[in-house]
């Protein structure tokens, strides 16, 4: 049987370490070598599910850490069927955070495990790759100050960091390890070789299930 489909290609990392700015170098140079590629992130905040969510992290309302962490969650299934018709169309999806956040925050929190937190997206579709942007705390904060929002202090980023060590440890998810304290150009031309890489790799191949 022959695929032929788009990547399914996930950036991760704490805050500040550039995710955003290189999903965004990352689309526009697929395109304009003639790849067909959209980026994606989660939250997606345009939903009704997402709009709960952006107003827990603007601290305009408290939600109960169970159910938030259920909502996350289900922000990202409201969009499966989407990337499975975008992955289809031969769309490679490039996504500003995924599952691995959901987990990594939660568990940073008292009193959740890792495993506990990777349930409901247990057979979520698996990225064929996730490159995580390392970035110490340090380098973080010279790029300016933490914003407003929830969780934006220093001393859940480094819970969060370690979260995410612990995440990439299993060997059944293709995680690749950037060193984000690098120019943005530099980070962005490794980040545009793994991914190139991936698309090819991935394309005859079906689209797997994450944690399952
Ligand atoms: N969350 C969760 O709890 N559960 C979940 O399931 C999910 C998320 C999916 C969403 O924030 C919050 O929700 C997030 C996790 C939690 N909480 N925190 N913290 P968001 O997605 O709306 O925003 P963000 O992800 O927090 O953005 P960010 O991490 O702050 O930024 P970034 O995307 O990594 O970085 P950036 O915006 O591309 O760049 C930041 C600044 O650094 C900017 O001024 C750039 O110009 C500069 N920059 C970027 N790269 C470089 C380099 N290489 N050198 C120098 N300066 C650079």
């Amino acid at each position: 049987m022959s695929y032929r489909r788009g990547a399914l290609i996930v950036l991760e990392g704490v805050d500040k370490a550039g995710k955003t700015t290189q999903c965004k170098q990352l689309v526009h140079a697929l395109q304009q070598s003639g790849r067909p590629a959209e980026m994606m992130r989660f939250p997606d905040r345009t939903t009704q599910i997402g709009q709960l969510i952006s107003s827990y992290l603007e601290k305009k309302n408290n939600l109960e850490d169970h159910t938030v962490h259920l909502l996350f969650s289900a922000n990202r299934w409201e969009m499966v069927p989407l990337i499975k018709k975008k992955l289809d169309q031969g769309i490679t999806l490039v996504v500003d955070r995924y599952a691995f956040s959901g987990v990594a925050f939660t568990s940073a929190k008292p009193g959740f495990t890792l495993e506990w937190c990777k349930q409901p997206d247990v057979g979520l579709p698996k990225p064929d790759l996730v490159m995580f942007l390392q970035l110490n705390p340090n380098v973080a904060a010279e790029r300016g100050e933490f914003g407003t929002e929830r969780y934006e202090t220093s001393v859940f980023q480094r819970t969060v960091q370690q979260r995410f060590e612990q995440l990439m440890k299993d060997t059944s998810v293709n995680w690749k390890v950037i060193d984000a304290a690098r120019s943005i150009e530099a980070v962005h031309n490794d980040i545009k070789v793994l991914c190139e890489n991936s698309i090819n790799e991935s394309e005859n191949l079906p689209l797997g299930e994450l944690w399952k």
